[in-house]
């Protein structure tokens, strides 16, 4: 009996998602701009999709950096600067996108098999105890951000 086990917690995620239940909280379009020099944090972007409740970004981890924290922007007297964020609020139905110039992701030493591979795993995680799993495209220093593909236009 034990090996059946995993087959059924696999359908049980697969039917939180199936039409008839609350839309789910989710996460795409995430990018790194690496940066140009090991001894600095990279960068990295995504957008968060707010399901049917409202919830919040408590952190992002991986397994492919030494240490990933939220920050924010902010122009204080004509001066950008950024200060950590603890947690961002993911409203029902909304959109909060972590961009160039605003809310990001900072990544201090990207390991370099991921940049090898040209992509790395992130792990998002939420209030409400969802763990997403995203793989982020890691772009050169000084890249934009890469076309958005396909599969990335997805509704709920
Ligand atoms: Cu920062």
């Amino acid at each position: 009996m034990r090996a059946f086990l995993p087959l059924i917690a696999l359908s049980a995620a697969f039917a939180l998602g199936s039409c008839g239940e609350p839309a789910p909280t989710y996460v795409d379009q995430a990018w790194v701009r690496l940066s140009p020099n090991k001894d600095t944090p990279s960068a990295g972007y995504f957008v968060a999709h707010g399901g049917d409740a409202a919830t919040q970004l408590r952190g992002v981890l991986t397994d492919y950096a030494l240490k990933v924290e939220m920050h924010e922007s902010v122009q204080q007297g004509g001066k950008m600067s950024m200060k950590p964020l603890d947690s961002v609020d993911i409203p029902a139905k909304s959109t909060v996108a972590f961009a160039p110039g605003g809310k990001h992701l900072m990544l201090w030493g990207v390991n370099d098999t991921a940049i090898g591979r040209g992509k790395m795993t992130l792990t998002f995680l939420l209030a409400n105890g969802d763990r997403l799993l995203v793989d982020a495209i890691i772009q050169k220093p000084g890249a934009a951000a890469p076309a958005p593909k396909p599969e990335d236009h997805k509704t709920h």
